[in-house]
């Protein structure tokens, strides 16, 4: 999307797109513009607060911080801005994930991460969460995550069993 970028989608290396891709996937779905892009808390911080701090400037309203391990990168971004950050753990590692939502949700008092689930659900619920934030000034938006749940009852309640 060449509009400006009101969502980012940040993960700490290439090898978590797989997971990521959820919740690019669901911003293209809901019409949202969106950047998504590579940046570690570890291997290129300043590189990080750079982007941060100017696409924030640039008005994006919410970012979606994607990583695994020992994983800061969502609890970083959240001390440089004021934009609410979502957090998705990645299991990239042989805990499985674990590590990586322990170090997001138990951010310490006064910088908080709203950190999601684990894996490709969490990812989509990001962009899903992104989106309500966001609908919260756009009522377009809004009509549109109401069709959207809307659909996925109707799936629910067309399933028969064998
Ligand atoms: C984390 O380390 C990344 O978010 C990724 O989940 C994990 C492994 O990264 P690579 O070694 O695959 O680049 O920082």
């Amino acid at each position: 999307m060449n509009e400006l970028p009101l969502v980012g989608v940040i993960m700490g290396s290439k090898s978590d797109y797989d997971v990521m891709s959820a919740a690019v996937d669901m911003l293209h779905e809901l019409g949202i513009s969106c950047e998504a892009r590579v940046l570690s808390a570890h291997r290129t911080p300043d590189q990080l607060f750079d982007y941060i701090e100017k696409a924030t400037a640039a008005g994006m309203r919410v970012v979606i911080a994607g990583a695994g391990g020992a994983a800061h990168l969502a609890g970083v971004i959240a001390a440089k801005t004021l934009v609410p950050v979502l957090a998705v753990p990645i299991a990239s590692t042989p805990l499985n994930g674990l590590d990586s939502l322990l170090a997001m949700v138990q951010m310490p008092k006064g910088i908080p991460v709203a950190t999601l689930a684990i894996g490709k659900p969490g990812a989509a619920n990001a962009a899903l969460f992104a989106a309500e934030i966001l609908a919260l000034n756009d009522a377009a938006l809004s009509s549109k995550l109401v069709a959207w749940r809307a659909a996925r009852a109707k799936e629910v309640l067309e399933q028969t069993l064998p």
